[in-house]
C-alpha cells in the first residue's frame, strides 16, 4: 500500500513533522497508542496507513477475536499502535467489547484514539463518552468527512472538541486528510502539551460520595490498581460482570495478565519481524 500521508509540501501540517511507517520491528517502542471506535468507521484504514503492510495479527490471549499490531514514528517517537475491534459499547460482556474493555482499562495505552463516524456522530460519541469514562487520555478523530461532505453534514470539531474537553480531529482515511494534525495531537496529549478534561457524568453529591469512598476501598483491595474510579461506577451501576471479576480476583490477575500478554505478544512479534 502506498503511504498516503504526504511527509512534505504539507501547508497545514506542523513544521517537521516526520512520519514513517516501522513494520513490525516493534521490540523498542515509546509509546502505546488504542485505536477504538464503532464497526466500520474507518479503524483499520488509519492503522494500515500508519504501519503500512507489515503488521502483525494474531488472537487476542484466550479469546477468538483478531488483534492487530504495527508501528509508526513520528516527529522521532516510536509508537505502538493497536488495532482494537469495532464495538458499540464497552459494557457487554461480548468477547470483542471485553477486549477493547480491558485493553483500555489495563493495557495501559498512553493515549486511546476513538475513530468515529462523522455522519453518525450521535450514535458515535457513545463509545467516545465511555473511553473517556476509563481514561483522561483520548483523542476523538471524525472520520469519513468526505462522506459528511457529500451528505451536506456539518460538524463543528471546534465545539465539539471543548464540549468533549478531549481534542476532536476531522480525517478522511481514505485520503489521509487530517492525519499529520491527528499525530501531533496524539504527540501532545502524551506528552501532557494538550491537557485533557474528558466531559464526565458526575452525578448528584450522594453518588460522588459513593464513588469516592468505593474507589478508595479498590484501591485499598489492589494497591496501585488504576482506574478504580471506573470499577466503582460499574459496581454501583449493578455490573454483575464487574462484580463477578472483583471477587473471583479476576480483575486482580487481568492486570498483570495483560501487561504479561502485551510483552509476550510484542517479543513474538519482534522475533518474526527480523525472520
Ligand atoms: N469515503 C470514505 N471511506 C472510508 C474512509 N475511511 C474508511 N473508509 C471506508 O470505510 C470502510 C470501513 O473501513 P475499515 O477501515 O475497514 O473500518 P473498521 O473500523 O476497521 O471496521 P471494523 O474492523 O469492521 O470495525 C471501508 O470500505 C473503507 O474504505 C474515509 O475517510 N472516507
Ligand atoms: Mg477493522
Amino acid at each position: 500500500m502506498p503511504n498516503i500521508i504526504s511527509t512534505t509540501n504539507c501547508e497545514s501540517c506542523p513544521a517537521n513533522a516526520h512520519l514513517a511507517q516501522m513494520g513490525l520491528k516493534l521490540d523498542k517502542f515509546d509509546k502505546v497508542v488504542a485505536l477504538a471506535g464503532n464497526p466500520n468507521t474507518g479503524k483499520s484504514t488509519v492503522f494500515n496507513a500508519l504501519t503500512g503492510l507489515n503488521q502483525h495479527t494474531g488472537n487476542w490471549p484466550g479469546k477468538t477475536v483478531t488483534r492487530a499490531e504495527g508501528g509508526y514514528e513520528f516527529n522521532g517517537i516510536r509508537y505502538k499502535l493497536v488495532d482494537l475491534p469495532g464495538t458499540y459499547s464497552l459494557l457487554s460482556a461480548s468477547q470483542d467489547e471485553e477486549v477493547a474493555r480491558n485493553f483500555i482499562l489495563f493495557g495501559q495505552p498512553d493515549c486511546t484514539i476513538v475513530i468515529t463516524d462523522a455522519t453518525a456522530l450521535e450514535r458515535n460519541l457513545n463509545l467516545a463518552l465511555q473511553v473517556m469514562e476509563i481514561t483522561d487520555k483520548v483523542v476523538v478523530a471524525i472520520n469519513l468527512m468526505d462522506e459528511a461532505q457529500r451528505k451536506g453534514i456539518k460538524v463543528d470539531a471546534r465545539s465539539l472538541s471543548r464540549d468533549l474537553g478531549v481534542p476532536a480531529i476531522p480525517i478522511i482515511a481514505r485520503t489521509g486528510e487530517g492525519m499529520q494534525t491527528l499525530l501531533s495531537t496524539v504527540g501532545d496529549v502524551i506528552s501532557g502539551q494538550i491537557h485533557t478534561k474528558p466531559l464526565r457524568v458526575e452525578g448528584s453529591p450522594e453518588v460522588q460520595r459513593a464513588v469516592s469512598e468505593l474507589s478508595k476501598g479498590i484501591e485499598q483491595l489492589y494497591p496501585g490498581m488504576l482506574n478504580a474510579r471506573w470499577l466503582a461506577i460499574r459496581l454501583l451501576d449493578g455490573d454483575a460482570r464487574v462484580q463477578q471479576a472483583i471477587l473471583s480476583g479476576e480483575i486482580a490477575s487481568l492486570v498483570s495478565d495483560q501487561q504479561q500478554a502485551d510483552v509476550n505478544f510484542s517479543r513474538k512479534m519482534a522475533v518474526e519481524g527480523r525472520q
